[in-house]
């Protein structure tokens, strides 16, 4: 959803490093840049100009110009601000402890209201927590139905009551909940093809009378700017506790993304990314700003890496990669290639995702050392199998370098799980990533 601006952003920063001197001019300019490409990605116009203005403030007001990397520091500006912009930090949905506790959803036809429904269902239910999906939208004949079917291929209890008010049906739900040990009970009510005072008059209803833990809104990231208005105008009428932003898998520009915090004032909360009941996602601000800016330090990284390593055989890795066929030959290889580099420790803590996944873990070379060892121990079969490796195989590479046993199965571990986030980060379409920069 971001590539289009994720690009553009590149670019300006791009010139921004190449500058190396930088002026108060060279910021303006490249701060015009990145306006019009938030512009371009549908951002609202007045959160385009405060944000600007707040990273332009930010990077010529202090001592950045004078600073060693100034390029690099209003990347980190930039980033920053960001965050805050989609809120700071991730906000949880209010916890289910008390029995029931009531998330109440709401938006407009189409927005995934109903799929969302199916979705806290499950994510609850993984939690061992006893879920009831709620029908109270009786206007559309085939809603109920809808419901019914996605609770069923869950295994989730859900609720109805025909012929009653969609007040009443919500209200004897929490009664219903009451009386049989429900954990959540979760409102799939009524939307329209647009605001109306019908509709809001109804939600204001069902909210007086159930009081909701959370009243959420699906906004369809897909609709760009009218997701922001139709959420401002939700927020102004329900006071609702927090934004869902569905379809974030689509290929819309993501301005609506960027703006509904910033208009609404209201936290985004959870992330929509597909039409499965598993794609639900917490929201986290960070994690979006650092993929928009093409994951954090990664630039400079790559610059690194031009200098050193043989880019042919970068990109041949980088390939393995993607298609997860990464292994221990490789690994060595790259060990080899990145020892040219210097530290590791600061290497990865450049590396999207990498870096905060290892704070506080230091990385010691011994380690490395030891881990190189146990590497060329292994026949090359092995190398390229590591599935061979069983309990002999690995008592004779123990014994062959100099290790135990237990060693060897935590670099095993460790290299499974490495080849785990290689595939996460496939599925991540990790479009972010300069040509010819391997993960590690
Ligand atoms: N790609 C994608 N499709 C979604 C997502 N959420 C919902 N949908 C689809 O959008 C359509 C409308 O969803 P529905 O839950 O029925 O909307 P409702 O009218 O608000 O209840 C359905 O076809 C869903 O499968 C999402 O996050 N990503
Ligand atoms: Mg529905």
């Amino acid at each position: 959803m971001f590539d289009a601006l994720s690009n553009r952003l590149e670019l300006v920063f791009k010139k921004l490093r190449g500058a190396g001197r930088l002026s108060e001019k060279n910021i303006k300019d490249a701060m015009r840049e990145v306006r019009q490409a938030l512009l371009e990605a549908d951002v609202n116009y007045k959160v385009a100009r405060d944000f600007v203005k707040a990273v332009e403030a930010k990077a010529v007001g202090s001592d950045v110009l004078k600073s060693i990397e100034p390029g690099q520091q209003v990347v980190k500006i930039v980033h920053d601000e960001l965050v805050t912009l989609l809120g700071g930090k991730a906000e949880p949905l209010a916890p289910v402890t008390k029995t029931p506790t009531v998330y109440m959803i709401c938006g407009l036809q189409g927005s995934g209201k109903t799929t969302l429904t199916g979705k806290l269902a499950l994510m609850n239910k993984r939690k061992s927590k006893k879920p009831l999906m709620v029908a109270a939208d009786i206007y559309r004949p085939a809603a109920v139905k809808q419901l019914k079917v996605l609770a069923d291929s869950i295994d989730v209890e859900h609720f109805h009551i025909e012929g009653k008010s969609p007040q009443k049906i919500c209200q004897e739900a929490v009664k219903y909940a009451e009386k049989n040990f429900i954990d959540l009970v979760i409102l799939d009510t009524a939307g329209r093809l647009h605001v109306d005072d019908e509709l809001m008059k109804e939600l204001e209803e069902i909210k007086d009378l159930v009081k909701p833990d959370e009243l959420l809104l699906v906004a369809d990231a897909m609709t760009g700017q009218d997701a922001v208005n139709i959420a401002k105008e939700f927020h102004d009428r329900l006071d609702i506790t927090g934004v869902v932003l569905s379809k974030l898998d689509g290929d819309a520009r993501g301005g609506a993304a960027l703006s509904i915090r910033q208009v609404t004032g209201c936290p985004i909360k959870l992330a929509s990314v597909g039409e499965k009941l598993s794609e639900l996602e917490p929201f986290h601000p960070d994690r979006l700003a650092s993929r928009i800016l093409g994951m954090g330090d990664i630039v400079s990284l790559v610059e690194k890496a031009q200098d050193t390593i043989d880019m042919e055989a970068a990109e041949k890795m980088q390939k393995k990669i993607l298609k997860a066929q990464f292994d221990f030959e490789d690994f060595l290889e790259q060990i080899q290639q990145i020892r040219k580099m210097g530290p590791l420790e600061n290497l990865m803590g450049m590396i999207p995702g990498v870096g905060k996944a290892m704070k506080g873990i230091s990385i010691d070379e011994k380690d490395v050392n030891r881990m190189m060892a146990i590497v060329q121990s292994m026949t090359t079969e092995e190398r390229r199998n590591p599935r061979l490796i069983d309990g002999s195989r690995k008592k004779r590479i123990a014994v062959g370098s100099g290790n135990s046993v237990q060693t060897v199965n935590q670099l095993l571990k460790q290299f499974a799980t490495m080849q785990k986030m290689f595939n996460n980060m496939n599925k991540m379409k990790f479009k972010g990533m300069p040509k010819g920069l391997m993960p590690f």
